[in-house]
C-alpha cells in the first residue's frame, strides 16, 4: 500500500544555522517507522540538510526549480543541480508560486517533468481559491490543474508522483478543511488520475492534504482513506512539532 508521507514546507524560513540546529534536534528524536519524512527547505539550507540526514531515511527536497537544465536564467536553480545535491523531492506549483510569482499550469507541468527527468519526485500542488470553493467550481478547477500538470508524463512515472491538495483558503490562515472535505478532494484527484491513466496508477499515486495541518489535527486527517499524508508549513518549523506530526501519521 501507499507509504504515508509528511513533507515539511519551510517556505522562506530558517537560516542555514537554524536548519542545522533543526536537523540536530530532529536526529535526537525517534521518528515513528513506516512514515516517510521529508523536509522541503530554502535552497541555501539544502546542502546542510542533505549532509545531516545522509545516513538516515529522512528525505530532503526543494520548493522550486527552473525547467531548463542550465543556461542564462539569472537567479534560477535547475533540477540536475538539485539531484546532484541528493534531493528527492521538489515542490511544484505551490499556490504561493502561482499567485505571487505568476506561475501557470504550463510552468508547473514543465517543472514537474524536469524534476522527473532528473530522477526526483515532484510534489505537485493544486487547490482552489475561496471564491471557487463558494461558487461550487472547485472540483472542476482542481481537476483542470491536475490534468495540466500531468500532461506528457508517462504512466510509469505518474504512479510514483505526489500530489498535494491545498485549498488556498486554508493556507497559513488557521482555517483547515475538515478531514472529510480533504478526503473527498483527495478522492476526486485520485479519480482524475484514474481517468488520465488507469486504476493501478491511481492506486499508487500519493495524495497529500496541505493547509494549516497541526500535530493536533494530523491523526484525524490520516484516518481518511484517500489522504496519504500532509504538506505542512508552519508546523514543520520546530523539530518537536514535526516529530509529533510523524507520530500522528
Ligand atoms: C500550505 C502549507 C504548506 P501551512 O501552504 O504548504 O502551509 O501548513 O502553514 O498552512
Amino acid at each position: 500500500m501507499r507509504t504515508p508521507l509528511i513533507a515539511g514546507n519551510w517556505k522562506m524560513n530558517m537560516t542555514v544555522q537554524e536548519a542545522g540546529a533543526f536537523a540536530d534536534e530532529l536526529l535526537k528524536n525517534n521518528l515513528k517507522e513506516g512514515v516517510e519524512a521529508a523536509i522541503c527547505a530554502p535552497f541555501i539550507d539544502l546542502p546542510v540538510l542533505a549532509g545531516k540526514f545522509k545516513e538516515t531515511d529522512i528525505k530532503v527536497g526543494a520548493q522550486n526549480v527552473h525547467f531548463e537544465k542550465s543556461g542564462a536564467f539569472t537567479g534560477e536553480i535547475s533540477a540536475p543541480m538539485l539531484r546532484e545535491l541528493g534531493m528527492h523531492y521538489v515542490i511544484t506549483g505551490h499556490s504561493e508560486r502561482r499567485e505571487l510569482f505568476g506561475e501557470t499550469d504550463s510552468d508547473v507541468n514543465k517543472k514537474s517533468r524536469a524534476v522527473l527527468e532528473a530522477g526526483m519526485t515532484p510534489i505537485i500542488c493544486v487547490g482552489e481559491t475561496e471564491e471557487e470553493r463558494e461558487s461550487g467550481e472547485y472540483t472542476a478547477k482542481v481537476a483542470g490543474q491536475v490534468t495540466a500538470a500531468l500532461e506528457g508524463i508517462s504512466p510509469e512515472s505518474a504512479g510514483g508522483l505526489v500530489i498535494a491538495y491545498e485549498p488556498i483558503w486554508a493556507i497559513g490562515t488557521g482555517k483547515s478543511a475538515t478531514s472529510d472535505d480533504a478526503d473527498a478532494m483527495c478522492r476526486s484527484i485520485r479519480s482524475e488520475v484514474e481517468k488520465l491513466y488507469d486504476k493501478n496508477t491511481a492506486d499508487r499515486v500519493r495524495i497529500l492534504y496541505g493547509g494549516s495541518v497541526k500535530p493536533a489535527t494530523i491523526e484525524e486527517l490520516m484516518s481518511k482513506s484517500d489522504v496519504d499524508g500532509a504538506l505542512v508549513g508552519g508546523a514543520s518549523l520546530k523539530a518537536e512539532d514535526y516529530t509529533a506530526l510523524i507520530a500522528g501519521a
